[in-house]
């Protein structure tokens, strides 16, 4: 029987794929975009599954719902699902979703130019060029950023110790620069990011707490950036971003730009209103930006933050329909 059927518009951000999926959308109960992303994830994962994973999908593919708004100077809300599950906050998923959205009318802005978004994560700002109907660039104004762990040692089985970081910028990313057992992106393979990015993460996961100060469902290590030098000689750094079970962002990553921006900038060594051109694992790059700096009072004390932008493009390549018939054996996708 068909469970399900999906219209997408696919495209990809810098590299990364967005598939954008604009009917069959559940009715999700909650206010806010985050108490909606618990109930997705509860109730309707088996859609995440079939549409994420192969063979309707792959390991890096992700993708986005786009809902009314949940508040009252929201244009939309986004619903951001990936193999990985569902992130609080995805930027390259911003910025491909912006972009086919706009393009075939799917959100209509109060302001044109401009969009307010409802994010599980909170609440972001957009500003987006057009040039013949068709969406040139996208700036995304993302969630408060900051510096959740600094210079944690690691015991690694078999790779040794690590000095890391975890930084939050809408998800919490283990940051990894390059030393004694880690030469650098441009010295390792994608099999050597593959193989202990999980690791890394899982280590880190169980020894730190990583829990959002205003939203307790914001929690835990979903990523790992690991840092390097750069193919570009405009680009101020690169990154190879691990996500879900065996992905490599092809895009900057927009969260992890944000995490990586918040760490260099309590380190001292971004300030208000800096630029950084990050440039991703293929070599595209996203452009950041501190906006601002905010302190966020919590029972625990005061949390120095930054307000991170990152703008990027994204290019709508196709539109499918896609079914999930629960008599394919594999209607809820596999890993291999
Ligand atoms: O751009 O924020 C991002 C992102 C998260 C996972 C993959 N891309």
């Amino acid at each position: 029987m068909i469970k399900g059927t999906f219209f997408c518009i696919d495209a990809h951000t810098c590299g990364n794929p967005v598939r954008i999926v604009t009917s069959g959308h559940p009715n999700l109960r909650g206010h806010s975009m985050s108490e909606k992303r618990q109930d997705f994830l509860e109730n309707h994962d088996w859609i995440r599954q079939g549409l994420m994973f192969e063979p309707r999908g792959h390991d890096m593919m992700s993708g986005a719902f786009i809902y009314p708004p949940c508040s009252e100077d929201a244009d939309a809300s986004i619903l951001f699902i990936e193999t990985s599950g569902c992130l609080p906050m995805c930027g390259h998923g911003t910025i491909g979703t912006v972009t086919g959205a706009i393009e075939n009318g799917l959100i209509t802005p109060k302001i044109p130019g401009q969009l307010t978004l409802d994010v599980p994560a909170g609440k972001i700002q957009v500003e987006y060029q057009q040039q013949n109907n068709k969406v040139t660039a996208v700036k995304l104004y993302n969630v408060a950023s900051y510096l959740a762990h600094q210079n944690i040692v690691l015991d690694i089985p078999e790779l040794g110790q690590l000095v890391v970081d975890v930084s939050y910028g809408g998800n919490y990313y283990v940051i990894v620069e390059p030393q004694d057992n880690f030469p650098g992106i441009d010295q390792w393979s994608a099999g050597d990011i593959l193989r202990w990015s999980p690791i890394v993460r899982s280590v880190a996961d169980a020894v730190l707490e990583c829990i959002h100060p205003q939203d307790p469902t914001v929690c835990g290590i979903s990523h790992v950036l690991w840092t390097g030098r750069p193919q570009n000689l405009e680009s101020d750094a690169a990154n190879a971003v691990f996500y879900g079970e065996k992905a490599i962002d092809r895009s900057p990553c927009g969260t992890g730009t944000s995490a990586r921006m918040a760490q260099l900038f309590a380190k001292g060594l971004l300030s208000k209103g800096d630029t950084f051109t990050h440039e991703s694992y293929i070599g595209s790059q996203f452009v950041g930006k501190i906006e601002d700096e905010v302190e966020i009072t919590t029972p625990a004390g005061v949390i120095k933050m930054i307000k991170p932008s990152i703008q990027g493009w994204a290019k709508v390549f196709g539109k499918n329909c896609i079914t999930i018939d629960d008599e394919d054996p594999y209607a809820f996708g596999f890993t291999v």
